[in-house]
């Protein structure tokens, strides 16, 4: 039997993985920063996750309850794979919700999956959600759901978050299908965004396209009040300070320092591998200041974290290929035997792991051409509850609205971003700890739960204030 939920989660991923232990095949929670905000909520109403649990059989998992949730997978085949996901997620929207940085690929079948995979969410919470209740649905992947969902179930509360940036009116329009993905989205009754400015190119895009009158950030549809908002997420900063100070940690980061001939500067990068990130334009600046004089190696080092991500989507195989040319040109003129000017790594870390990495960092370089928010650049402040390091910040990521202390840059401009880089590197150590410190108390009263709080309290959910 199926059960029903007064608080339903829809994302595309489900918060879990399969792992192999002795006791065979389980579930386990997986590290995440959503989770991790939703968990408490979703326990306290005896929640459901809908999402996809990995894999591509025909049929998904049986739903199944991890630490007081449910958990209701919904099976994407490995042609929805590739044409929902691969295709119009992350060649379509992806690209042209990031300013078109690169070019968004717009293909029919992509588009047909796309409604196809959401029809399928917005049926699996229509079944899953009790009499009135409210379901949250997150990001592009999804876009179409609320309105789907709507039209099945319209007792429902439903609430729509957008992890990734809202384009202008002008990038919107190239969209094929845009007045279906604008109705889409407003069949939610509030639709979330990292920053005020997106949330204005939405309402100003539902008069442009559809017509519809707007006061303020509520849309009048049909009249149905649905309203526009800036939430912008952040982190666990209390689990990340902890982390941070773990004596495991401290001596972890030592030894990575030591591992790097304990230079005197570490520069640090740490992303997914996606051309939003800006991490070329860092490795160029990096290089033109060795090539300048401004810095040398060994006392200064760069190392990047390029975690893989999207590997079979071709933009993503050409940035590799970018990334790992300059890499080796850096190493190749500036390097020693023994001694590269540039660590590169693509591989994927433990949150602990990452942790000391923050804490050996100098500088840590966060340079996204635009970013929706950017978890990285809060996590690198969170962990230096010692009051060390500095953080350059691309101003087209939605956490320098917020980060507003950091040595922020136009990643556009190559001698800006060369010229903040070497402002972090040679700020005097009380200026530095000042503005550490400012940013700190910033995040401790904007964590991840307050996020969460605060779209929930609008949407005008009861209880929320256990999260
Ligand atoms: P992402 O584009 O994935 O998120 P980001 O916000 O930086 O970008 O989050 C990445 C997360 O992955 C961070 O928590 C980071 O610690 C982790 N990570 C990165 N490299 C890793 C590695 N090598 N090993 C392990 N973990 C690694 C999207 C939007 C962002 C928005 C978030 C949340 O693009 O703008 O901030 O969603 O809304």
């Amino acid at each position: 039997m199926t059960v029903r939920s007064s608080f339903v989660v829809v994302a595309n991923r489900l918060p879990v993985d399969e792992v192999t232990t002795d006791e065979g095949r389980q579930w386990r929670r997986s590290p995440g920063g959503l989770v991790t905000a939703l968990h408490p909520v979703l326990a306290e109403h005896k929640g459901t996750w809908v999402g996809w649990a990995g894999g591509t059989g025909e049929e998904a998992p049986e739903p199944f309850d991890l630490e007081g949730i449910h958990i209701h997978p919904v099976p994407l085949t490995a042609n929805d794979l590739e044409r929902y996901y691969e295709g119009m997620s992350n060649a379509t929207i992806w690209p042209l919700y990031h300013d078109a940085v690169e070019t968004p690929v717009f293909k029919r079948r992509w588009r047909e999956s796309y409604r196809q995979v959401n029809a399928r969410f917005a049926e699996a919470a229509a079944e899953v959600a009790a009499e009135g209740a409210t379901v949250w649905i997150q990001d592009y992947q999804l876009q179409l759901v609320p309105a789907m969902l709507r039209e099945r179930r319209p007792d429902l509360k439903i609430g729509f978050f957008l992890h990734i940036p809202f384009p202008p009116i002008e990038l919107f329009m190239q969209m094929p299908f845009r007045a279906e993905i604008l109705r889409g989205l407003l069949g939610a009754d509030l639709i979330g965004f990292q920053q005020r400015l997106a949330a204005q190119n939405f309402v100003r895009l539902a008069r442009h396209l559809l017509g519809l009158r707007y006061e303020g950030q509520v849309i009048d549809v049909d009249g149905r009040p649905v309203k526009a908002g800036a939430f912008p997420i952040s982190i666990d900063v209390a689990e990340m300070e902890r982390m941070a100070a773990d004596p495991a940690v401290q001596a972890r980061a030592k030894q990575i320092r030591a591992e790097l001939g304990d230079p005197r500067m570490v520069i640090l990068g740490v992303d997914r591998l996606d051309y939003t990130k800006g991490i070329e334009l860092r490795l160029k600046a990096f290089r033109e200041l060795l090539s300048d004089g401004k810095l040398s190696v060994p006392e200064a080092v760069m190392v990047q974290v390029a975690t893989p991500s999207r590997e079979r989507v071709e933009h993503y195989q050409t940035l590799r290929v970018k990334v790992e040319r300059e890499v080796g040109r850096i190493n190749g003129e500036f390097g020693r035997v023994g001694v590269p000017a540039v660590h590169y790594l693509h591989q994927s870390y433990s949150r602990t792991e990452l942790a000391a990495l923050y804490c050996a960092a100098d500088v840590m370089m966060v340079t996204p051409l635009r970013d929706g928010m950017n978890l990285v650049a809060k996590e690198y402040v969170a962990a230096r509850a010692d009051t060390g390091g500095a953080l350059v910040l691309s101003e087209f990521a939605g956490a320098a609205t917020e980060l507003r202390q950091s040595f922020l840059c136009n990643p556009h401009d190559p001698d800006g971003v060369k010229e903040a880089l070497l402002r972090a590197v040679h700020v005097e150590h009380p200026e530095a700890r000042r503005r550490m410190r400012l940013m700190q108390r910033h995040l401790r009263t904007h964590d991840v739960g307050h996020w969460a709080r605060s779209f929930l309290n609008e949407l005008g959910v009861p209880d929320v204030e256990a999260a």
